[in-house]
């Protein structure tokens, strides 16, 4: 396969394909200089000053890890001069983050969450950057950040392009802008993402499943059938033996499963009803949704496709079962019953 750059490889979407615009080209470009920031503050761990509590609560009750508001910082300082924005929303604020007045305003939204994996940045696991990229609807009411939270309001079927960036052994950026998925590999010493894997698919079958078992007890009835089938193995009605990992990072877990199949599941749970699920539909759920579709794989809740959500509020949350589409499609089954 040919080495090519990120900017190699989009410059040939937009010029050859068409698929892209100039300015969505920008952003991608962008977004993957942030997450190379991002990587190089991550691999200083604690000779950096980055590893710890940061001392603050994000929207969601949630403690705010150093890193999670340094990559957010990030993320929000690289993308909102360039004139390719209308506004921004991230998992680690409140409202959507507006263009300044001094800078032109640009045709996109974009969502990210900075730094997944949180519980994992002091332990030196793998962690990652996840993005979403939808249009800014004609005439959106950008005015303040409140009013501007509308114009996010869309399905992940209108994302225009997703991707995330892991931070394990290597920085890897997975990326589909609606024609398959590619991945590219952050090269230390030139400091830039050279392509590494092309039409990435996902196999249909899989006998590898990832969920965090501590949650058995809560989850819903077809939830709890469906992994008691897979624990049964052979002797159960799948007949085949199954083997579980399980990061406790999406952005690890998930692309465990791009790269060789798998079921992940952050299914509902009791603990979680009220709050709608674990992970966040635009931010998490939409944008690895749109990556495994474009791998070949599928993603619902059990009850519905991921990407035919429309949501009624950017930090809505989701029950999110995501892979191999066999798989997928027999546990969604079990939820129908
Ligand atoms: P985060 O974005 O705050 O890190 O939360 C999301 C993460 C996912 O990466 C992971 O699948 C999940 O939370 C693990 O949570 P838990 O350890 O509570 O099961
Ligand atoms: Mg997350």
């Amino acid at each position: 396969m040919s080495q090519r750059t990120l900017a190699h490889y989009l410059i040939e979407e937009q010029r050859h394909k068409g698929v892209i615009n100039a300015d969505l080209r920008f952003l991608i470009e962008v977004v993957s200089r942030a997450c190379q920031a991002i990587s190089v503050a991550i691999g200083k761990g604690g000779l950096g000053g980055a590893l710890g509590e940061a001392g603050s609560d994000n929207v969601q009750g949630e403690a705010q890890k150093k890193l999670d508001v340094l990559s957010n910082d990030i993320l929000l300082n690289a993308n909102e001069w360039g004139g390719h924005l209308a506004a921004m929303a991230s998992e680690e604020m409140d409202l959507p983050h507006t263009i300044p007045h001094r800078y032109p305003q640009g045709e996109y939204l974009l969502l990210f969450d900075p730094l997944d994996g949180s519980s994992n940045i002091d332990v030196n696991v793998s962690i990652g950057t996840i993005f979403s990229v939808l249009k800014c609807p004609d005439g959106a009411d950008l005015s303040s950040p409140e009013a501007a939270e509308a114009a996010f309001l869309q399905a992940g079927t209108s994302q225009v392009a997703a991707g995330y960036t892991v931070y394990g052994p290597t920085t890897l950026l997975v990326l589909t802008v609606g024609d398959g998925v590619v991945s590219f590999t952050l090269d230390r010493e030139q400091g830039g993402f050279v392509q590494t894997g092309e039409a990435m698919k996902i196999p249909a079958d899989t006998s590898e499943f990832s969920i965090n078992m501590a949650n058995q007890r809560f989850w819903e009835a077809p939830m709890q059938r469906y992994v008691s089938d897979m624990q049964l193995g052979k002797d159960g009605p799948l007949g085949k033996d199954y083997n579980m990992r399980w990061v406790g990072s999406m952005v690890a877990d998930v692309h465990r499963i791009v790269t060789r199949g798998g079921i992940f599941m952050y299914p509902m749970d009791s603990k979680m009803k009220e709050k709608g699920g674990k992970l966040r539909l635009m931010y998490e759920a939409n944008p690895m949704a749109m990556i495994v579709e474009q791998a070949g794989g599928a993603a619902t809740t059990g009850y519905e496709r991921i990407l035919e959500i429309v949501p009624g509020k950017i930090h809505q949350r989701c029950a999110v079962i995501m892979g191999s589409k066999n798989e997928v499609d027999r546990a969604t089954a079990m939820h129908k019953v």
